[in-house]
C-alpha cells in the first residue's frame, strides 16, 4: 500500500484544496492529511482561522480522497511523521517547492503540485468583505 501524506490549514475548504487532495490521492492509495491545529495556526503561521480544528478536521474527513486526518502541531514532525506513519510519497502545492526536500533523506518521494489558479482562502475572505461574489 502506497501511503500519501500533505500538510495544511484548509480553512474554508474550497476547490483548490480539493483539486490537491485529490491529485495527492491518486499518487498512491492512502492519503493522510496532517491538518494544522488552532495553535499551530495563530503561533506559527500567523493564520487566524474562520473554522476550528474541530470544524476543518470534520470537513477534511469528509472528503472522498481522504482516509485519516492527523493534527499538524510544529513545523519539525514531518520527518517523524513519515517514519511513524511508513509515508511513501509527501506532496505539497508548488507554492512550497523545494522547501521540504529534504524530507527525501526519510526515504519518501517529494512531490510539488501545481497550485490551482485564482482561488485562495485569503481571496475568499477579501471578496466577501467587498461583498464581490464568484462569477
Ligand atoms: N492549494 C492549492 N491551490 C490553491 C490553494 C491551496 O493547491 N488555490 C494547496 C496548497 O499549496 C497546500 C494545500 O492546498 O498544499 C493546503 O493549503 P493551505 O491550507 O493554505 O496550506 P498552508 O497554509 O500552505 O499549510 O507544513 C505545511 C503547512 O501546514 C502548509
Amino acid at each position: 500500500m502506497k501511503r500519501v501524506i500533505t500538510y495544511g490549514t484548509f480553512d474554508l475548504l474550497h476547490y483548490g484544496h480539493i483539486n490537491l487532495l485529490r491529485r495527492a490521492r491518486a499518487l498512491g492509495d492512502y492519503l493522510i492529511v496532517a491538518l494544522s491545529t488552532d495553535e499551530f495556526n495563530s503561533n506559527a503561521k500567523n493564520k487566524k482561522t474562520y473554522f476550528s480544528y474541530a470544524d476543518r478536521k470534520m470537513m477534511v474527513e469528509s472528503i472522498r480522497y481522504v482516509d485519516l486526518v492527523i493534527p499538524e502541531e510544529n513545523w519539525e514532525q514531518k520527518r517523524n511523521d513519515i517514519r511513524l506513519y511508513q509515508v511513501d510519497v509527501f506532496v505539497m502545492g508548488d507554492d512550497w517547492a523545494g522547501k521540504f526536500d529534504f524530507l527525501k533523506e526519510e526515504g519518501a518521494e517529494v512531490i510539488y503540485l501545481p497550485r490551482t489558479p485564482e482561488i485562495s482562502t485569503t481571496q475568499i475572505k477579501n471578496d466577501l468583505k467587498h461583498l464581490i461574489l464568484p462569477r
